[in-house]
This record gives structure tokens, C-alpha cells and sequence, in this order.
């Protein structure tokens, strides 16, 4: 066993295991150095896995680094995405690519996204982050290679977190029926997950029973032995008859001081002096050349932002937030937030309603649901923790909803709306329950988690279904406005959409609110403050004043389109209606309506695949008989049918063309379409 030349079958490098060790330790360095770089990502878990990846990679794994798509070679399968990292430390220790390229992490065009894709690096077998469905993929993979006759293993690392995903045991079930003995799966046993300790989010454990009982051979061992380790992956390969689960005890942030057994360490990122101390407490301080790798980082991100700036449409001015230059000091400036701020201040405010229980998906203090009890132990009660199971959480919901109770539950958009889809359609819409679904961190703007995480299509789905109702806040405060309403007033199914990155804070207390109303947002003057800059009105109450073209928007893409309205007046002296659609479902089609009549030109503008907003602006523009006859020039601008990819959350709304740079350059062309039309009707 071990690394070969795939053409001529000879053993390339054998390690001893002091060897072994020592790389594993070698591996968490460059690992906390990449980390350090990209200024996220999961310190905790990569550190507890290490001396297993190392293992694999360097020992027990037949793959050829030169010839990564060896039809022979043994899969590894990280069905835990998070823990990229050590994935690609240990493809770059066995030779896949450079180590040192690994700095690049999570930085935009770098192969080493977030979360891995197979089709960005060579060595990465499947691409993962939404966790529990790799050992899926390795029954797959594994039947695959029965039907071809094939010796070579799947091997498919996991959390032990992740075992509360249902689909982990429907997998587990299928390797046990099917018999699949060239399947060995490993459980990361560092006994933490985000929210605290796996038993007490909710227990996996007795896992050992629990596989034997499917079918599996179980092998039970210190996941920092190195010894250990390599006798149970050679054990594992001459089990016959049944898949084989080494369960790994390890310590999460295994040997850094400061990281071991602090859930806090789970998803962060050390900073400058904390790598210093990490990497002295893991004995390479003198071996890793830290300065060279971050000045290598540095580069990679010079260049990219230097790419991504030179495409990025020029004005006379620097229009963009909170820009200052010598001629428009304290201009326009804005205060920022996350709108996720405003769902977590709503359900402290309301949470002393008794029908209300929040429901914990082990994501909850940066979704900010556990603003609900943190600081109200009478609260207690009324928040359950269902672990890493969207599915089941959301059918427990419905359960909930149907003996009265009004259940929240909310995870990344991508988990609560999408992994849970057809939950939310039968057992909440169908039935057409009293729940509230949060959608968190949606958007491109999640940023360097990338594109697992970038929740680009659950507005096609949640718009979809009938009996429920779809909000999109614009800032944190409109998001604590919505909350509110949909806790306390609005029953039925319900869906909110907020983000993870702070955004500019565009509304105040007294800006109007009213549950399926549009307002209209218009440019009276620059201002030292953008906010008093801006008059909003509620749609229905605003008198038509001619202007050139409106912009429709919801969600954080309002204060990109009020930004753009001022980059056009400035530059252009064109007039811009903005059009807040914070509800999307009702959809306020008197406002559409009267926004295409008056300014014949209508953009809409969504932080999503284009289509959701569009879709039913363009519906309302088809078919309303207001509109019958009524010349109107429309445009999308939203993210083109791709999907998203890691880098800093304001790149991306860059790169996906989603700035007020971008909705200017579309306006000025569809301006332009206008004046030609109507100069045409004139000469004709
Ligand atoms: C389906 C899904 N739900 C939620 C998340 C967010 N998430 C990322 S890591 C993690 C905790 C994982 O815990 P565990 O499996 O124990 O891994 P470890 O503690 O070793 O990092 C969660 C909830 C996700 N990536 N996928």
C-alpha cells in the first residue's frame, strides 16, 4: 500500500510512521498558515482529522499523484466539505499540487474554494459542503466498481456532527443491504459541532452500535495514534462481506493549546499572532516559512482585485459605499449591517409569545436565531435542537404548527429552502402551517464558503409553492419590520430571506412598512448622509414625477439600485425610480404596473439566478391588462444561470455584475432604447 507510479505499479514512496506523524504535524501548520491567509474557515475540525488524512493520503490510499484519474486508484470522499483544508494540504503533501499554493484558499479563481470542487483541482474525488451526502456518493461509487469487476476502495471521511443528517443512515443501510466491502468510512469522533457538544445538540452515539446494527464491521480507535490508525485502515481493506466503519476519537483543534475542545475554534480563522503561537505550539515555528506563503497570499488577491477592478464599468467619481476622495469628503456616507441583525432583535422582541418555538439546525448563534433565548433562560424551553437535520426539523415544524405552536426555523437558505424542499412543500405548505422559514446568508455575499453556501435558488422554489408567502428585506431594519409582521400577524406558511455580509442600512424607523406594499425611493439631493438623501414613500401614495426609468429591487440589491439612481443622476441627469419590493409574494402589481406606464423602462434587480424577481415582475408586465398595449423596455439584472464561487463577499457582487456600476451601465442602454423609440414614433 501506498503512493505508486500508476504505469509501472512501483511503490513511489514509503512512510514510516514517525513519518507519518511528522507530516500530519507539518500538515496542520500549512494549514493554519492557509487559514490565516483567507481570513476564514474551520480551524477546529481540519486539526482533529489531520493525522487520518495523513494516513490515508501518504500510506493506506493506492493513488498516484502524477495520475490522479487512475482508474484504479482508490476514491477519498471528504463528504465533510468544511474540512477542505485538510484536504488540500494532504493532496499537496502526497504530490496532487504545490503545498504552497494552498495559501490561496478561498480566495477568488483559486482551485481551493471553500468548500472542494472536483472540477477545480485534480486529486478531489466529489464535490462537497452540504453535509451527509457523501457516503451517498460512495455507495455509488462503490456499486460502480462491483458492476466493473473493480478492486479498489472508497474511502469516505465524515463528522460525527454529520451523522445527524437522516441521509447518512438511509446510506448506511444501503452499504449494509448491498454488501459493499470495498466501502471505508471514517468518523472524525471529536464530539463537537457548531452549537456545542454533539450530545448535547443532539446524540449520535452509540455509533458503533448503531452501524454494526446496519450491517457494518466496526473498528473503534484513538484517531491520534498513528499506529492505531494505519493497523485499522489495513484491517478495513481485507474486511469481506461488509462495509467497515473506523470510528476515530479525536480532540477538535488536536494540538494547538488555545483550539482544543473550544467550539468557538469550529469555524474561525486565526489571525497573525494567533498562527505564531499555533504554529509554535506544534513545534514549526522554525519549519514553515509563514512570511513567504502570506506575501504569496497577498499577491494572488493583489492580482485578482486588480483583474476584477479593470472590468469593473468607470464613472467620473468613485461612486462607490462609503468612498472618499479629496473632492467629496464625508459624501454620501452609510452605516452597514448585516440583515440578519434585524431577524434576531424581532425574536428577542416577540419571543415572549408562547406560540412561538425556535428551532435550532446547529447553525445558530451567526444566523442569529439564537437571539431568541440567549439572555432569557424562561425561553429555554421553547427552543429545540434538532442537530444538522433539515429535513426532519422541518417536518417537526409542521407538527408543531399543527398542535398551534409557531415554529422558526432557519439555517443557510441553501438548507432551510432547498435541502428541505420537498418537507416545506408537503408537510408545511400542503397543510398550509403556521411556520416561519428563515433563509439565511443568501446570496453571492456569503462570500468565501463559496458556492455550496451561496443560496442562489431558493426564491424559484419558496415562490413556487402554493399558500406561502416570500419576504426579501432590504436592510436590518426592514428585516426586524418583516419579522415582526410575520411572527405576530401574518399565519400560514412564510419565508424570510436575509444575508450574512453587512449591507448599508437604507431605511429608518419611520420609513413605511406596510406587508405587501411597495415603496418608491427617490434621489432628492447628495447628502453627507445616503440615507437623508433619499425620500421613500409607500408606493400607492407616491405621484408619478416622469423619471427616466425604474429600478425594482428587494433584499440587499435596494441599496445597490439607490446607488445606482445616484450615479445616474449625477453623471447623467437622469431621474431614477426605485421600486422596494420587499414582499414578493403578494407582489404589489399596482406598483410594477405604475412604474412601467410611467417610465416605459423597468430593471429588476435580485442577489439571485435571474428569474426569481424577474419572473414575476415580468408576469405582472405580461399579463396585466394595465399594460396591455403599453410599450415597455425591460432588463434582469441577478446572477446568469451559474453558479456562485468563494471570495470576499463585495467581489462578488462584482464579479457576478450585480453593482450599481453594472444596473447603470444596463439603465443607460435602456435608456437610450427609450429616446430612440420615441424619437422614431416623432419622425414617423
Ligand atoms: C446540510 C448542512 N447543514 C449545515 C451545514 C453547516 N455546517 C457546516 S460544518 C457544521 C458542523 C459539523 O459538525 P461535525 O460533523 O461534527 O464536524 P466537525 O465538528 O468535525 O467540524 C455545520 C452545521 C452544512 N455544511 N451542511
Amino acid at each position: 500500500m501506498s503512493l505508486r507510479d500508476a504505469t509501472t505499479g512501483q511503490v513511489t514512496k514509503e512512510y514510516s510512521i514517525d513519518e507519518l506523524r511528522d507530516a500530519a504535524q507539518l500538515m496542520r501548520g500549512y494549514n493554519l498558515v492557509a487559514l490565516c491567509a483567507a481570513g476564514s474557515g474551520h480551524a477546529g475540525g481540519t486539526l482533529s482529522i489531520m493525522d487520518i488524512a495523513a494516513a490515508l493520503y501518504l500510506h493506506a490510499a493506492e493513488h498516484d499523484p502524477k495520475n490522479p484519474d487512475w482508474p484504479d486508484r482508490d476514491r477519498i470522499l471528504w463528504s465533510a466539505g468544511h474540512k477542505a483544508p485538510a484536504l488540500y494540504v494532504s493532496l499537496g503533501i502526497a504530490g496532487f499540487c504545490p503545498l504552497d499554493d494552498i495559501v490561496t484558499l478561498r480566495k477568488l479563481g483559486s482551485p481551493f474554494q471553500g468548500h472542494p470542487h472536483w472540477l477545480k483541482l485534480p486529486g478531489i474525488e466529489i464535490s462537497s459542503g452540504s453535509l451527509g451526502q457523501g457516503l451517498s456518493v460512495a455507495v455509488g461509487m462503490a456499486l460502480a466498481a462491483r458492476i466493473d469487476g473493480k478492486n479498489h476502495k472508497i474511502f469516505c471521511l465524515m463528522g460525527d456532527g454529520e451523522q445527524q443528517e437522516g441521509q447518512v443512515w438511509e446510506a448506511a443501510m444501503e452499504a449494509g443491504h448491498f454488501h459493499l466491502d470495498n466501502i471505508v468510512a471514517v468518523i472524525d469522533c471529536n464530539r463537537l459541532q457548531i452549537d456545542g457538544w454533539v450530545k448535547d445538540v443532539m446524540q449520535v452515539e452509540p455509533l458503533a452500535a448503531k452501524y454494526a446494527a446496519f450491517g457494518w464491521e466496526v473498528l473503534r480507535i484513538d484517531g491520534h495514534d498513528m499506529s492505531q490508525i494505519v493497523d485499522a485502515l489495513e484491517q478495513a481493506r481485507a474486511v469481506t462481506g461488509k462495509p467497515v466503519m473506523i470510528l476515530a476519537d479525536t480532540v477538535k483543534g488536536k494540538g494547538v493549546s488555545f483550539m482544543e475542545n473550544q467550539p468557538g475554534w469550529h469555524g474561525k480563522a486565526p489571525n497573525r499572532e494567533e498562527l505564531t503561537a499555533a504554529l509554535a505550539d506544534l513545534g514549526l515555528a522554525e519549519r514553515i516559512l509563514v512570511d513567504n506563503l502570506l506575501a504569496k497570499a497577498k499577491h494572488w488577491q493583489a492580482e485578482a482585485s486588480h483583474a476584477l477592478e479593470a472590468r469593473m464599468p468607470r464613472y467620473s467619481r468613485d461612486f462607490w459605499w462609503n468612498a472618499r476622495d479629496a473632492a467629496q469628503i464625508d459624501a454620501m456616507q452609510v452605516a452597514m449591517e448585516p440583515t440578519r441583525k434585524g431577524f434576531g432583535r424581532a425574536l428577542a422582541e416577540c419571543g415572549d409569545d408562547e406560540r412561538i418555538v425556535c428551532i435550532g439546525l446547529d447553525i445558530s448563534g451567526s444566523i442569529t436565531i439564537a437571539d431568541f433565548y440567549s439572555g432569557k433562560p424562561e425561553r429555554a424551553r421553547r427552543w429545540i435542537s434538532m442537530g444538522i437535520a433539515e429535513q426532519s426539523a422541518t417536518a417537526a415544524a409542521a407538527g408543531l404548527a399543527r398542535e398551534g405552536k409557531l415554529p422558526v426555523l432557519g439555517s443557510y437558505a441553501t438548507f432551510s429552502a432547498a435541502r428541505n424542499l420537498d418537507q416545506v412543500r408537503v408537510s408545511i405548505c400542503y397543510s398550509n402551517l403556521n411556520v416561519l422559514v428563515a433563509g439565511a446568508h443568501a446570496g453571492v455575499s456569503v462570500g468565501a464558503d463559496g458556492a455550496t453556501h451561496q443560496a442562489l435558488e431558493d426564491l424559484f422554489a419558496m415562490l413556487g409553492l402554493p399558500n406561502m408567502t416570500v419576504v426579501v428585506p432590504c436592510d436590518a431594519i426592514e428585516t426586524r419590520k418583516a419579522t415582526r409582521h410575520l411572527l405576530l400577524e401574518h399565519v400560514g406558511p412564510k419565508y424570510i430571506r436575509f444575508a450574512r455580509e453587512a449591507t448599508p442600512i437604507v431605511s429608518s424607523e419611520s420609513t413605511p412598512f406596510v406587508f405587501g406594499k411597495a415603496n418608491v425611493i427617490r434621489l432628492r439631493a447628495e447628502k453627507a448622509d445616503f440615507v437623508d438623501a433619499f425620500e421613500t414613500r409607500l408606493a400607492e401614495d407616491y405621484a408619478d414625477e416622469g423619471e427616466d426609468l425604474s429600478i425594482v429591487a428587494c433584499g440587499p440589491m435596494v441599496p445597490e439600485a439607490m446607488r445606482t439612481a445616484w450615479i445616474l443622476k449625477q453623471e447623467f441627469g437622469l431621474e431614477t425610480r426605485v421600486v422596494n419590493l420587499h414582499t414578493l409574494k403578494p407582489i404589489d402589481a399596482e406598483a410594477i404596473v405604475r412604474a412601467a406606464r410611467e417610465t416605459g423602462v423597468v430593471i429588476t434587480a435580485e442577489e439571485h439566478q435571474i428569474g426569481a424577481l424577474a419572473g414575476r415582475v415580468s408576469l405582472v408586465l405580461a399579463t396585466n391588462p394595465k399594460l396591455y398595449g403599453v410599450p415597455v423596455i425591460a432588463s434582469a439584472i441577478g446572477v446568469k444561470d451559474r453558479f456562485g464561487e468563494s471570495g470576499a463577499p463585495w467581489e462578488l457582487v462584482k464579479v457576478f455584475e450585480l453593482s450599481a456600476e453594472h444596473i447603470a451601465e444596463t439603465a443607460l442602454e435602456l435608456v437610450s432604447v427609450k429616446k430612440h423609440a420615441a424619437e422614431h414614433l416623432v419622425t414617423a
